[in-house]
């Protein structure tokens, strides 16, 4: 039997596991010694218990060429690996599993999801690519942003795989997946060292899957260095994305390279490349539509949003906060638990801001540095402070510390005109001022190189009076 070896254990005298025309099998080596490498072809003999091949012959395909000639057997070879590679696409092929997608945004409603249309074969072909990693036994490195709509689309993407191990029967260990919370939203070195070490426990380069961050200028650097490390790199994000980053990567599901903008987030993307395998779950994607403030959301008083960023900052794993969504109870526990501590951080809030008017534009200072406890974060804080206003006429809100700018804009400020993220691309051109930033023309946020606070403070003042006023 014909069969490509797809991933082998760390022994000596491995085991291996292929694709052949029977599936997915482990191979293990009874009657056998050897020891080749992934990707190569043989022809295997054996007796199969199961999922399981004990192998009482294991034979080498190889080039036609003079050298296996000699040996008596290369003309054979030659050609049976000429088969070999031809049948393993379609082996694979006949493993996938796709199904027609249930939209998640009605576009007679909402013409501009029309975006998701538009999208399908990426995220058909993401669905894909996630489903060979699987018969490959390929590891997934997952990081996903610590918010909401992070968390939902790494559930998402672990559901899919799941889901496609059990309805196949595929051998794909449970720690071939490893999903990572992010600290923050970009890739750095430090990052891609962390997964470095991960990776040393498998026999073959993980993909490395990055989920709702990713593909920002300050990720450049370490996606390159990924890259010459051999991972393969996969991303899912609506950030708005540099070029040169977002051409880094072996797939990419972004709405900006489909003509698209961040309206889209990335758990509305996630859901919809699970929806091309089987029938998932619309909530995840709702919550975090109501969470990133997407113009597709139909719903917004859902009370898992704000758990979640209540809870994500103490890094949970996913199993946890997959749990935590099927638990009602305890989310409106954490919910009454969390609920005071808003109210008190909005007085207070409310206290110390600083409101001042350039032409038809008011923006509201916030000096962070007083805050203290550690719910709500300070950007909780200037979010709940600048959703407590935004209903009126044009508003940017401004928080700050000595370490952050923090950018909330309403619909009627972006009307004007103003958009953070753009803002911030200009602040970044201040001689050694910005450390790392970006976002969105709605909400955005940078952190500061050490005693720049006042320095982008008087160029944002200047900058407000020559735009607005
Ligand atoms: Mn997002």
């Amino acid at each position: 039997m014909l069969a490509q070896i797809t991933y082998k254990s760390l022994a000596s005298n491995p085991d291996y596991f292929v694709i052949c025309e029977k599936g997915v099998l482990r191979v293990v080596q009874d009657e056998t010694t050897s020891d080749y490498a992934i990707g190569e072809f043989i022809d295997l003999q054996g007796r199969k218990k199961g999922d399981v091949l004990y192998a009482d012959s294991i034979e080498l395909l190889a080039e036609n060429d003079e050298a296996v000639k000699g040996a008596g057997n290369g003309e054979k070879t030659g050609k049976e690996l000429e088969k070999a590679e031809k049948h393993a696409i379609a082996w694979m092929d006949s493993l996938m599993l796709l199904r027609e997608p249930d939209p998640l945004v009605d576009t007679t409603s909402m013409p501009s999801a029309a975006i998701f249309q538009t999208m399908q074969p990426t995220f058909k072909q993401a669905a894909m690519f996630l489903q060979s990693a699987v018969i490959t036994m390929t590891p997934i490195l997952c990081r996903f942003d610590e918010d909401t709509d992070g968390i939902t689309s790494a559930l998402y993407i672990h559901s899919l795989l799941e889901h496609f191990i059990k309805e196949r029967g595929l051998p794909y260990p449970k720690s071939h997946f490893r999903a990572f919370q992010a600290e923050a939203p970009i890739f750095e070195h430090k990052h891609l060292q962390a997964l470095q070490n991960e990776a040393d426990d498998f026999a073959k380069k993980p993909i490395v899957l990055l989920l709702d961050h990713g593909a920002s200028e300050e990720s450049l650097p370490a996606l390159e260095a990924a890259k010459a490390d051999g991972f393969q790199l996969a991303i899912v994000d609506h950030h708005p994305p540099k070029t040169k980053a977002l051409e880094q990567y072996d797939m990419a599901v972004h709405p900006f390279q489909n003509g698209g903008d961040s309206s889209a987030c990335t758990s509305t993307l996630a859901y919809s490349i699970a929806a091309n395998t089987h029938a998932v779950r619309k909530d995840w994607a709702e919550f975090a539509m109501q969470g990133d403030k997407s113009p597709f959301a139909v719903k917004l008083d859902f009370k898992e949003p704000i758990v979640l960023d209540y809870v994500a900052d103490k890094e949970w794993t996913l199993k946890k906060y997959g749990q935590l969504l099927d638990d009602k109870n305890q989310i409106d526990i954490l919910y009454q638990r969390c609920l005071p501590l808003r109210e008190k951080a909005l007085q207070t809030a409310m206290t110390k801001r600083k409101l001042e008017q350039f032409g038809p534009l008011t923006v509201q200072w916030l000096d962070i540095s007083y805050v203290t406890d550690d719910y709500p974060p300070r950007g909780g804080i200037v979010q709940g402070l600048h959703e407590h206003f935004e209903k009126g006429p044009a508003l940017v809100t401004v928080g700050y510390d000595d370490e952050r700018v923090i950018f909330r804009v309403n619909q009627p400020a972006l009307k004007l005109g103003f958009a953070a993220n753009a803002w911030i691309g200009e602040l970044k051109k201040l001689p050694n001022a910005i450390a790392s930033g970006g976002g969105h023309p709605g909400a955005a946020s940078c952190r500061l190189k050490p005693k720049k606070k006042n320095t982008i403070l008087e160029a944002l003042q200047k900058k407000f009076k020559i735009e607005f006023e």
